[in-house]
């Protein structure tokens, strides 16, 4: 099902041409920003200079240190009044990163996502229960805006109090959430412990996952646990928030809606452009924005171009499910290993639960505690340390070191109310 059928199957040459109009009326758009004037006098690069698409990389890289720099509005492209909404993304340190949004972005914003939802069969029938805050975020109100394009019925449920989540579902027959995966995890845990089965006692039908890292097993194990179709949806607040790649109902990969955005993948050091299906740095330019569009924005996720085309005959190249951020990479013992590595064995465990945390303490020295799953302890002793052994050798295989492993209850590692922290790291290093 398509939302925008002309769009979403571009013939590639007309596609390539509406980016380049595109990226040439930003730089235009850019002039007026200091930062990046003083940019454009550095290296003499003017919009008439962009004549193809390659021409891109002689435009120079943003990266969130420069939003952080520029914040709180020196970025913004258009005069204030014309600003309708502000959304922030807050990271680990100093200050948030902030985006602008006009009217007319918040429009795009809204179309990016009713495109994604229609193209897995969504409908104006559906319920959708947006389980995802509401607020700064983006995946409470700019999710919300697109599924009401679509003419579904939106619950701004907001997430946690899982009691009434349920109750809402059960009252109002939802048939569509958007969840963060690692809440969709748990969220299964309290229906298993409810004794209720979503199967037969809830309509949900599809679910969308996003905001955070998660593995291929994840999906699965949603999938199971719900009941449920599980799509993946990529985005961040410097380009709109979700709605930027999306998976289709062949579910290989998410489309990049490349009539708003420029895709590159770079290798993370030298800069340079890697071949397609080669994994390195997604590097974003938003060329439909008024309020604040950014150019070569350096995302920090790692990811590749799916080469070849889509079966559902859309033509916005598709883009792998983001298998790390540069940054996040840990090194142990000398070793480059991404958590999600450690995710992927997990979950592909049934022994194991659906929580789990990387510890990293001392000089070196990793623990992975990890929830078993219901079914996971017959009450033998015994078979836990042969399966904390098993858990051991697994992720040995997968990351070269062996890591301690401890076994714990389901439902005793804390949960977030936004994105997991998967990761602590107390090393004296
Ligand atoms: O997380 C926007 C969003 C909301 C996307 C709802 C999808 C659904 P930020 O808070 O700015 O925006 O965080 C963006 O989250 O650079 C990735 O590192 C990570 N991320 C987002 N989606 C995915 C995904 C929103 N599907 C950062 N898979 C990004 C893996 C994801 N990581």
């Amino acid at each position: 099902m398509f939302w925008h059928q002309e769009i979403e199957t571009l013939h590639r040459p007309a596609l390539d041409a509406l980016q380049l109009e595109r990226l040439r009326e930003t730089v235009r758009r850019l002039e007026r920003v200091p930062f990046y004037r003083g940019k454009f006098l550095k290296t003499g690069i003017q919009p008439e200079d962009i004549k193809s698409a390659a021409d891109i990389r002689r435009l120079p890289f943003t990266t969130a240190a420069d939003l952080r720099e520029n914040y709180p509005d020196g970025l913004l492209a258009v005069a204030r009044e014309e600003v309708l909404r502000l959304h922030t993304s807050s990271g680990t340190t100093g200050k948030p990163k902030a985006l602008f949004f006009s009217r007319r972005d918040v429009d795009t914003a809204a179309e990016l996502i009713a495109r994604a939802v229609c193209m897995t069969g969504v409908t104006r029938r559906d319920v959708f229960q947006n389980m995802m805050s509401y607020g700064l975020f983006t995946g409470g109100l700019v999710m919300h805006y697109g599924a009401e394009k679509v003419g579904c019925l939106v619950i701004p449920a907001g997430p946690g109090t899982s009691e009434r989540q349920l109750l809402l579902m059960q009252d109002f027959r939802t048939t569509v959430i958007h969840i963060l995966p690692s809440y969709a995890l748990y969220f299964a845990d309290f229906l298993e412990k409810k004794g209720i089965d979503p199967r037969k006692n809830l309509a949900l039908r599809k679910a969308f996952v996003g905001a955070e890292p998660h593995t291929e097993e994840t999906r699965r194990k949603i999938e199971e646990a719900l009941g449920l179709d599980v799509y993946n949806s990529y985005g961040l607040t410097e380009m709109n928030g979700p709605g930027v790649a999306f998976e289709c109902e062949g579910k290989c990969g998410m489309h990049l809606w490349e009539d708003n955005f420029v895709l590159e993948i770079i290798h993370p050091a030298t800069g340079e452009p890697v071949d397609d299906g080669q994994t390195g740095e997604l590097v974003l330019t938003s060329i439909n924005r008024e309020a604040m569009p950014l150019l070569r924005y350096r995302t920090r996720d790692l990811t590749s171009i799916i080469p070849g085309p889509c079966a559902c005959g859309r033509t916005h190249r598709r883009i792998h499910r983001i298998t790390g951020r540069s940054d996040d990479m840990l090194i142990v013992r000398g070793v480059n290993i991404f958590p999600q590595q450690i995710e992927r064995v997990l979950m592909a465990m049934p022994q194991i639960g659906r929580n789990y945390v990387i510890q990293l303490e001392g000089l070196d020295d990793m623990t992975v505690k990890v929830e078993l799953s219901p079914a996971g302890f017959d009450g033998e002793v015994g078979h836990l340390t042969e399966l904390q052994n098993q858990v051991a050798e697994k992720l040995r295989a997968e990351i070269w070191i062996r890591p301690k492993v401890e076994l714990v209850a389901c439902g005793s590692l804390p949960v977030a109310e936004g994105k997991a922290k998967r990761v602590i790291d107390k090393r004296s290093l």
